[in-house]
């Protein structure tokens, strides 16, 4: 898929872009995925609805290694490359993967939220993807704030499914502002199984709940650029990423986080 100048400045700009039709071919192969994952959760595995909500909500990460169709999505689709460009990267690292299953019925909101603070990494240089495998509409697609990966402040990080805050304790973050009182720009697009929404991790974004009758899958993959680098939070971060032994400051390690592009290969 070519990228073109004005994408990768409306990714600069916006913090986000949605690609229509850039993985169409993966999602038979990222469904599969799906079914070894839901069958064989990983360790982190989460599960954000509450004894006496509705529905499931579901999510893992960190599983790339193990299951064949998220490695092949990382290394061979076309993301890292499409990511590489629109962060104006030279290489590209993957971090990790992530899904994210909303059953039909499932009224819990995905609240608004940055990623960078849940994670072990700053940079400016970041891509995530969200890839619908479900068709979704305005009720049920991911919701972007444009520009906001360039808030001056990051905003606090809470746990999706108390509301608590995530580090606990007094720290650098601001609280989440009205996204919704009409100054900001929502991109809230309908989408169709293998189109992407890929975003910078300061990009504000959440998604209402699921109420429909269908499933509401989303795969994401999110790689790192060049300027990225490990840094120690306030306490545990989402995936905590046990024995990574790394300091603030040093490049992320490449045995764990390999690089999976670079520009002259383009
Ligand atoms: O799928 C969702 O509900 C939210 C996705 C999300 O927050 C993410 O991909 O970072």
């Amino acid at each position: 898929m070519e990228i073109t100048t004005e994408q990768v400045s409306s990714y600069q700009r916006d913090g986000v872009l949605v690609l229509r039709g850039a993985f169409t071919d993966w999602v038979e192969r990222l469904r599969d995925g799906f079914e070894q994952n839901l069958a064989q959760p990983g360790p982190f595995a989460i599960e954000n609805v509450r004894d006496g909500e509705r529905g499931r909500f579901f999510e893992d990460y960190c599983n790339w290694q193990r299951i064949e169709p998220f490695d092949a999505f990382i290394r061979q689709s076309p993301a890292a490359a499409i990511a590489g460009q629109i962060m104006q990267s030279q290489a590209v690292q993957v971090f990790h993967e992530h899904i994210l299953v909303k059953e039909p019925g499932t009224a819990k909101p995905t609240p608004w939220h940055q990623d960078l603070p849940y994670y072990c990494m700053d940079g400016l240089q970041t891509a995530s993807y969200w890839i619908p495998l479900d068709p979704v509409t305005q009720a049920n697609t991911l919701r972007v704030v444009a520009g906001s990966h360039r808030w001056p402040r990051l905003v606090r990080p809470k746990r999706w499914a108390s509301n608590e805050n995530f580090y606990g304790g007094d720290d650098a973050f601001m609280e989440m502002p009205d996204v919704e009182d009409g100054s900001h720009t929502i991109l809230q697009p309908e989408l169709e199984p293998g189109d992407a929404v890929v975003f910078d991790f300061r990009t504000v974004h959440g998604a209402a709940g699921n109420t429909g009758t269908g499933r509401r899958r989303a795969f994401s993959a999110r790689f790192l650029g060049d300027d990225v680098r490990f840094m120690e939070r306030p306490g545990r971060t989402s995936p905590p990423f046990p024995g990574i032994n790394q300091q603030t400051g040093e490049r992320m390690r490449e045995d764990w986080f390999p690089v999976v592009w670079r520009a002259t290969q383009s």
